[in-house]
């Protein structure tokens, strides 16, 4: 494990994607360094020939640290976990790692189909089953519930990068028509992670304000 980066690392981002923010988060809890490159999705700067370079899989978050180039926010939250920060955001011990990777596995699966995707759907006006994934959202949502309501964080007795990936979806569901009324120990864990010391929010649409409040 290495102290600090030599250059900033550059964070490939857009301010509305919490697969971005989870790893702008990380990066701020840890005092990282970081410069961050805005990839505009709209005008598809995530499908030109540069950017494929760097993931061809043409998604964001992309990180550059020094030459290194990490993509799939999971992927970088663990980099940047085993490189720079120690045993607090993935804990070594094998039952310790695969309670955090479990709930990496379940942001990628039911977090991104359920909660990100209803969101999607209002945001950027994407033909998605919006029933099917509002759906998904709650089932999740409801296990969640159960878990936190004897377990002030996801993987562990402190926060882990499983709370940092979850964060986002979660706190901005009622973007997507995902209301957290039912939930008050999902409610709970969320002001927890807000209270973090150097904690960063992720960007509210105004779109999704607009559905929030309206
Ligand atoms: N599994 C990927 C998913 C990333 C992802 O879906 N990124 C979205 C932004 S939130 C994206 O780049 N979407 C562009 C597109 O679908 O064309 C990760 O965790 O990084």
């Amino acid at each position: 494990m290495s102290a600090h980066p030599q250059e900033p690392i550059r964070l490939y981002r857009h301010a509305l994607s919490g697969h971005c923010h989870r790893v702008e988060l990380l990066l701020e809890l840890m005092h990282l360094p970081y410069q961050r490159v805005e990839i505009n999705l709209q005008q598809g700067e995530h499908k030109t020939p540069a950017f494929l370079q760097l993931n061809p899989f043409g998604l964001l978050p992309v990180i550059d640290d020094n030459g290194t180039v990490v993509a799939d926010s999971a992927a970088i939250l663990v980099y940047l976990a085993r490189k720079y920060g120690g045993q607090r955001y993935l804990p070594e011990p094998p039952e310790a790692t695969a309670a955090v990777q479990r709930w990496l596995a379940v942001a990628a699966g039911p977090l991104a189909s359920g909660p990100a995707a209803a969101r999607v759907a209002t945001l950027f006006n994407k033909p998605i089953d919006t029933g099917r994934v509002q759906q998904i959202a709650h089932d999740l949502l409801q296990v969640m519930e159960d878990w936190l309501s004897t377990h002030a964080f996801l993987a562990a007795e402190h926060e882990t990068l499983a709370d940092l990936a979850f964060y986002a979806y979660i706190a901005h569901a009622p973007e997507g028509n995902v209301s957290l009324a039912a939930y008050p120990h999902v409610r709970q864990w969320l002001s927890r992670i807000e209270q973090l010391p150097d904690f960063v929010p992720m960007q509210r649409s105004a779109v999704g304000l607009a559905a929030v409040e309206g």
